[in-house]
């Protein structure tokens, strides 16, 4: 992959597929019917890069937080800003105050760009110097009024491939977010690695999808890949699982980007036959147990594409699509990834026995100032923190979180399993598997499970016990069972164990 020393994304993305296919080509659409062409987003780019460096001053390296829902003009936004030569600071809908305060604490903004249904929580930041615009409104001094006086044409600004152009926030399932820098080429290269080599997208395809677009799984799933090729994207507000099974159905939506919870919920609402005319799905966030990668298949006859991704290193960097599938393992590395199982001193563990996660590639870990780095790269190697198993074709297979392993009597028991033993009982809705300390065993296996509100009987502990001993090997049976109303999650809806640990 090489960009050359100057590269600007966001011209790259655009620029390129007008010269190719022309202007008035379909790009982004709204579940109202509207649709922006890609000379519409051109423009509306370019308008938003001439309000930023014109009226606000921005200047090239300056940080740009984005909050708003997936729509159009948060994709304009975020071309403006690179356009401008800004970095954009992506955050999600869903975030409160505190935590847009930490946010803006670490990454000192000077403007934020946010819709204006979404500007209470960000007021109530109170970010230091931060100039806040809102979009989406009917006001004089919208973003959008500003935009229109504002000539189509913009010189985008000069970049270099390795100029930082995004800051981008884990999700917290450990604690504290950390933001990640990745550069211009950062945001091209995981279109030509795993869009390119796996998810092999074409002019034609129509995309949707769950995730937030300040969530990179759905900024490389909602706007880099379709724009790379040329496609187009339905962005809808809010998905839920219900949402976008009629999306995909109503707008003949071709690619889908979703969670595992979202597949399951799909099938679980009798939502099969919306997906027939989908050709490619992808699952990313957590761990697609093979149980759902079957059912999906029986349903719907798709093939979904399962793949590892993290903010740290932007987007998937092992997957399988198609006949290479083997459900239960997430693939092999991605054309340009490199991957493997190491040991804790950062040695490569034999084929089929379990350890650390390590991955190297064409994008990786930059922690804004250093922050922790270290954590996350070792060995000079991405160390994601799961707990892999490879096998002897090169497929990796997922255990845990590390931080989810359970050590318990001499055994090594990964809560993800226990989990999925546990749901398999018809009165269980939801649960968490963490150990807890034990000074007999050093740890036990502790499960918090949610149950069925609207269940006729009683279901006792021991009923669930007496259930994982049956499905997996009795010593990872729960010894520890606490009833709750429901579990901590982050905005991504990934489970919190380590509030509940
Ligand atoms: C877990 C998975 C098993 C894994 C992400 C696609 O999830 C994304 O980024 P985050 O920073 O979390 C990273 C962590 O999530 N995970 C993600 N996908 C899978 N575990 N199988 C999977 N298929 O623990 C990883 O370390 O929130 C996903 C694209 C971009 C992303 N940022």
């Amino acid at each position: 992959l090489d960009y050359g020393e100057r590269l600007n994304c966001a011209t790259a993305l655009l620029d390129a597929t007008i010269d190719r296919l022309g202007p008035d080509r379909p790009c982004l659409r709204s579940s109202d019917g509207a649709v922006w062409s890609y000379g519409d987003l051109r423009a509306q780019a370019n308008r938003i890069a001439a309000v930023l460096v014109d009226d606000l001053g921005l200047v090239p390296g300056n940080r740009v937080l984005l909050r708003g829902y997936n729509e159009p003009w948060l994709v304009a936004c975020w071309l403006g800003v690179l356009k401008a030569g800004g970095v954009a600071v992506t955050t999600m809908p869903l975030l409160r105050a505190g935590e847009l305060a930490t946010m803006g604490e670490m990454c000192r903004p000077a403007v934020a760009l946010c819709d204006h249904r979404l500007t209470e929580a960000l007021e109530r930041a109170a970010i230091p110097g931060l100039t806040t615009v809102v979009f989406g409104s009917t006001g004089p001094d919208d973003l959008c009024a500003r935009a229109a006086g504002k000539p189509a044409e913009f010189p985008d600004v000069d970049t270099a491939a390795d100029d930082v152009a995004l800051l981008a926030f884990t999700s917290g399932t450990t604690g504290r977010p950390k933001a990640t820098m990745h550069f211009h080429r950062d945001v091209l290269a995981i279109a030509d690695t795993f869009a390119a080599h796996v998810l092999r997208p074409e002019p034609d395809d129509v995309f949707t999808g769950s995730p937030p677009i300040g969530f990179t799984f759905g900024l490389g799933g909602l706007v880099v890949f379709p724009l790379r090729v040329g496609a187009s994207v339905l962005l809808l507000e809010r998905a839920t699982p219900d949402v976008l099974a009629d999306a995909v159905a109503e707008h003949a939506v071709t690619v889908l980007f979703t969670a595992p919870t979202a597949y399951k919920a799909i099938l679980a609402g009798g939502h099969a036959d919306k997906l027939a005319g989908v050709r490619r799905a992808v699952s990313a966030g957590e761990a697609l147990p093979e149980s759902v990668w079957r059912a999906v298949h029986e349903a719907t006859g798709l093939k979904v594409i399962d793949g590892i991704g993290a903010t740290e290193m932007l987007h998937i960097f092992i997957a399988a699509a198609d006949d290479d599938i083997r459900p239960g393992s997430t693939g092999r590395a991605v054309p340009g990834y490199t991957a493997a199982v190491l040991d804790d001193e950062g040695r490569p563990v034999p084929d089929g026995t379990p350890g650390h996660l390590a991955v190297r590639g064409p994008t990786g870990c930059r922690y804004l100032g250093g922050d922790r780095q270290e954590i996350y790269v070792r060995h000079g190697w991405n160390v994601t923190g799961d707990t892999y198993v490879r096998d002897a074709d090169g497929y990796f297979v997922y255990q845990a979180r590390t931080d989810d392993m359970i050590v318990s009597a001499g055994y090594n028991i990964a809560g993800p399993e226990v989990e999925q033993a546990l749901l398999g009982h018809p009165e269980v809705v939801d649960c968490a598997v963490v150990g807890a300390p034990d000074a007999e065993r050093g740890m036990v296996v502790k499960a918090f499970v949610v149950l069925n509100p609207d269940r006729t009987r009683d279901v006792p502990a021991a009923e669930l016990v007496d259930f994982v001993k049956q499905a997996i090997a009795p010593y990872k049976r729960p010894r520890v069972v606490e009833f709750v109303e429901e579990l901590p999650r982050t905005s991504t809806g990934k489970l919190q164990r380590y509030r509940l640990r």
